[in-house]
């Protein structure tokens, strides 16, 4: 589906506290336009219940419960309950956090929520740091970059999450970015489609944390795919699909652009090209990121996710 073609009701009101060029509240505009009205949100400690959501304004058109960081998993479960009880089984129920509260603290319900097959989809926008409380560092920070708890660079990986989810055994993931609307709009309907639980994980540019000019989040989420520093896929029915420029990556039909070109506009990576460039630690990113192509590469030939 083209934009233009997207639905036009807004069920993000206009009056937000989001920060411009918020790459949450552009994703969750998309996404609720996919889902429609008939949904309700189980949002933990997060930027978008913060900006989004606080009493007694809310740029939210659908039910929202505003639940403790580690619990919006299970919070979803109680729901589904609930709604069963009330023979409501057509609601979307759906749980909308940042990647502390996925990656970090909301761990655990989110792994007994998927083990006990509730039927809601778990959407984590990873804008790769803890931003609502400053800047800090989380479980899906990459390597290198600056938070306000990595002075000199994250020293650590990050976590595979979404191989995670997939060891969980769900029978539907995907990953999208913001600036491929109509990509992220079908991967919500397909989730919408499919019973038990399904996750869907967004990667969030966000221009204050990451230290961009805030009309750059669009441009720097196709840049993330462009360069392969973040690959558009689904997982279904125990098979790998790539999508888009990732799908031409994946197949060796284009070469992705050196990652140094993503790295370098954004402030998180300044201190590797500035006083100098930091050759040893942007070749092991570049590397890394090779690493991870061929690793899904071997996936998708031998049809194990
Ligand atoms: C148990 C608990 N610990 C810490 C906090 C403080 N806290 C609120 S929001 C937040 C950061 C959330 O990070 P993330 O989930 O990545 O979402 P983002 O802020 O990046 O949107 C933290 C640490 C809290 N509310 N509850
Ligand atoms: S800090 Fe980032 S994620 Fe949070 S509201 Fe601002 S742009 Fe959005």
């Amino acid at each position: 589906m083209a934009v233009k073609n997207l639905p036009r009701e807004e069920l993000v009101r206009q009056g937000s506290g989001g920060c411009p060029g918020c790459p949450s509240s552009l994703a969750l505009r998309i996404t609720l336009k996919a889902l429609g009205k008939n949904t309700v949100f189980a949002i933990p400690a997060c930027c978008a219940v913060v900006c989004l959501g606080a009493y007694p304004k809310t740029a939210f058109d659908v039910p929202v419960v505003s639940i403790a960081f580690e619990a919006a998993a299970a919070a979803a479960s109680g729901l589904c309950a609930g709604l069963k009880r009330q023979g409501k089984q057509d609601t979307n129920v759906v749980v909308w956090a940042g990647d502390g509260g996925t990656y970090d603290i909301g761990l655990q319900a989110l792994s007994g929520a998927v083990e006990r097959e509730t039927d809601f989809i778990y959407i984590c926008y990873n804008n790769e740091m803890y931003s609502n409380t400053g800047i800090q560092r989380s479980g899906a920070t990459p390597y290198g970059a600056w938070t306000t708890t990595t002075w000199t660079g994250k020293t650590e990986q990050k976590k595979d999450m979404p191989a995670i989810l997939r060891a969980h055994g769900l029978p539907y993931m995907a990953t999208a970015v913001p600036g491929y609307p109509e990509d992220l709009f079908r991967k919500v309907r397909k989730a919408m489609s499919i019973r038990g639980s399904k996750y869907i994980e967004i990667l969030a540019p966000c221009p204050p944390g990451w230290r961009f000019p805030m009309d750059k989040t669009v441009e720097m989420s196709k840049l993330a795919v462009d360069t392969g520093a973040w690959a558009l896929y689904e997982y279904e029915n125990g098979q790998l699909n790539f999508n888009l420029k990732s799908k031409s990556i994946l197949e060796k039909k284009t070469e992705p652009k050196p990652i140094e070109e993503y790295l370098k506009l954004q402030g998180r990576f300044a201190h590797l090209f500035k006083p100098e460039r930091n050759k040893q630690v942007l070749d092991e990113i570049q590397e890394r990121s090779h690493a991870d192509w061929e690793r899904f590469r071997k996936q998708v030939e031998c049809g194990v996710a």
